[in-house]
């Protein structure tokens, strides 16, 4: 999680890897140190960085997919963290499956 200030959203990035067969979609994502947790997409818009609502992102069979900066991220509004700490994050598919995670909560300039 990257977190800059308590009212401003903080940004989930992660790298989910799916070994099995078939693909799969993230369609949400929830965590009890956020107001709520959506799925996000930045765009470059002509120049103009943008954010998007998207429904679900694919996560291919035997391939991975990335939450990274200038890409797909969870945004997170209203967070109540600090650096350091670690986030419980439920991330939801499509089908009804769900997969608990953790997230080291970094800084604006601290990386992981
Ligand atoms: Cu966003």
């Amino acid at each position: 999680m990257r977190y800059l200030l308590p009212n401003l959203p903080a940004g989930g990035y992660v790298t989910l890897r799916n070994g099995g067969d078939m693909a799969v979609r993230v369609t949400g994502a929830a965590s009890p140190d956020c107001g709520a947790m959506m799925l996000h997409e930045s765009k470059d818009n002509s120049g103009m960085a943008m954010m998007m609502d998207v429904q679900s992102v694919p996560v291919p069979a035997h391939g991975s997919v990335s939450f990274a900066p200038g890409g797909y991220h969870i945004m997170c509004t209203d967070p109540k963290m600090h650096v350091g700490m670690d986030v419980p994050v439920v991330l939801s598919f499509q089908g009804g499956g769900t997969l608990a995670l953790s997230m080291r909560v970094y800084g604006a300039t601290s990386a992981p």
